[in-house]
């Protein structure tokens, strides 16, 4: 089965933060996952490089469009290397690739008679480059979001038909309803649809930096319907001499936080429909980190440096924390002292001791061969199944409830160690064939574990799996590898600091 997951494409005029980091994170999380599963991924990031506010970021400091993007392009692909990310392709809407694609779905669109020239007025907020229709506009003419005053523009340009959509919108998310996550996202999807679609500008006279009408190239593309059809113009060149879009498309999920909802569940959907080409499968639709009670972003300053922290404590514990500590889909509050404390508590304790004590203790009781015995039944109860509901729960992007069932047993392992008590069993020879027993079962368990783990950890797993002989990542159920195997010992995988 192909499974293809894609992030935001992310402004090409900002330096990366957590919050980018984020859904790189989540899709690299669902990626990883599916190729331990044997399946064929293909997961996509990039920059979004059109658009007034890129070209007017660009003036400021000094510098053309192009410049700046080629810039941030490298910043944002260094921040995916830096949290471990595994996409397949990075893609800038500035590439010759993606430019020609995009003018040939536009094509299309105007073929099926869903575009007309006409004139815009209304509000426009540079920054969400969004025209606001009357319910998105705050005190005074100004942005929600950004809480600045609005442009009043008035100009000619191209219109796409999104009015013509609105029945067909709503019965695509009342027949799908698993399409958009979380649910609660969906009503608010639906409602906007139900709530009536206005036709929107497909073009923009007054700016130059974009992609040209191939009809009409005095006017380049809105930017969101250029940035949006990234998903689609990747698979047509991501590999040279190879089209991926039959392989790939539709892609499996979308992932994005709730600022962009709007585009992804309307303004996209509908796009792909007056084009003639299939729709997404799924979106998922996640919060906001905060910082306090504050979302983080660049114009508001109060950004946490993902590279600091990975600098100090590596990218795995920021992965961890980052959906260990928020309920993905939900907004969550991020603390440097909330991260410490997991790092200390659950990393290096519950996980990082589990390791080293069940290596040193099958090293040191049995000189680092996993005995031949078989799997405890005290332990077979609570691992029956957990591939399978990890699996389960990560087909639908609950990144941190899998998180939690593979906690759980990370946290059963540790008990059982000390219910168990091997360094007593290892006093008494009559105890041998038990000890041999709980030796298996830990080394097995934690086996188990290691492999789940290994999409949130992939640095630190990759080091446990070397330690204990698994040279497949796939996933596997307890007492599936006979003993017998050596194992070495580690340094702590997460050392206090
Ligand atoms: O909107 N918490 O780009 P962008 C969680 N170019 N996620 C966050 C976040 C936060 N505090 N801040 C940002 C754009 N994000 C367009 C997208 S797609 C065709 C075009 C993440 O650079 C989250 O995924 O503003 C959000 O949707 C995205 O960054 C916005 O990135």
């Amino acid at each position: 089965m192909s499974f293809y997951v894609t992030t935001p494409i992310f402004y090409g005029n900002g330096e990366p933060h957590l919050g980018h980091a984020y859904s790189t994170m989540a899709a690299d999380i669902l990626a990883r996952h599916m190729r331990q599963r044997g399946e064929d991924v293909f997961f996509l990031t990039g920059t979004d490089e059109h658009g007034e506010p890129i070209a007017q970021a660009a003036e400021k400091q000094g510098l053309t469009p192009q410049e700046l993007v080629d810039r941030s392009a490298q910043s944002f692909r260094d921040m995916a290397a830096k949290v471990d990310a595994t996409n397949d392709f990075f893609i800038r809407t500035t590439d010759q690739g993606h430019i020609e694609r995009v003018q040939a779905v536009v094509d299309r669109v105007k073929e099926n008679g869903f575009v007309y020239e006409g004139t815009y007025e209304g509000w426009y907020c540079p920054r969400c480059a969004d025209f606001k229709n009357e319910n998105e506009i705050g005190p005074g003419d100004t942005c929600l979001i950004h809480e600045i005053p609005l442009d009043r523009e008035t100009e000619q340009n191209w219109f796409f038909r999104l009015s013509a959509f609105q029945d067909e919108l709503e019965k695509l998310y009342e027949e799908n309803p698993g399409m958009i996550q979380p649910d609660f996202r969906r009503n608010e999807a639906l409602a906007f649809i139900r709530g009536g679609l206005n036709d929107v500008s497909l073009s923009r006279s007054q700016i130059s930096w974009g992609v040209p009408l191939s009809w009409d190239p005095d006017q380049v593309m809105y930017v969101w319907f250029d940035a949006l059809l990234n998903y689609y113009t990747a698979l047509g060149y991501a590999r040279e001499g190879e089209d991926l879009t039959g392989r790939f498309w539709p892609a499996s999920w979308h992932i994005i936080a709730k600022d962009i909802l709007k585009f992804h569940t309307v303004y996209w959907p509908a796009f792909l429909m007056a084009a003639g080409i299939e729709v997404p499968q799924r979106i998922f639709i996640h919060g906001f980190l905060l910082m306090g009670d504050k979302k983080m972003s660049k114009s508001l300053g109060n950004v946490l440096d993902p590279f600091e922290v990975i600098e100090k404590f590596g990218a795995d514990a920021l992965r961890f924390y980052c959906f260990r500590e928020v309920s993905f889909g939900q907004d969550g509050s991020i603390s440097t002292e909330g991260f410490e404390t997991r790092y200390e508590s659950e990393l290096a304790n519950d996980f990082g001791n589990l390791a080293s004590r069940t290596l040193a203790m099958i090293s040191r009781y049995r000189d680092g061969v996993v005995p031949e015995a078989g799997p405890d039944p005290l332990l077979l109860a609570d691992f029956e199944g957990i591939t399978d509901r990890v699996s389960a729960l990560l087909d639908d992007a609950q990144i941190g409830q899998a998180l939690e069932e593979i906690w759980v047993l990370v946290r059963r392992l540790n008990r059982y160690v000390e219910e168990a008590q091997p360094w007593v069993l290892a006093k008494d020879e009559a105890d041998a064939e038990r000890l041999d027993q709980v030796l298996y079962s830990l080394a097995e368990g934690l086996r188990v574990l290691t492999l789940l783990l290994h999409p949130y950890l992939p640095a630190s797993t990759d080091i446990l799996l070397e330690a204990l002989a698994e040279p497949d990542q796939g996933l596997a159920p307890f007492g599936s590898r006979p003993g017998g195997v050596k194992v070495e010992k580690i340094d702590p995988l997460f050392p206090k600091l």
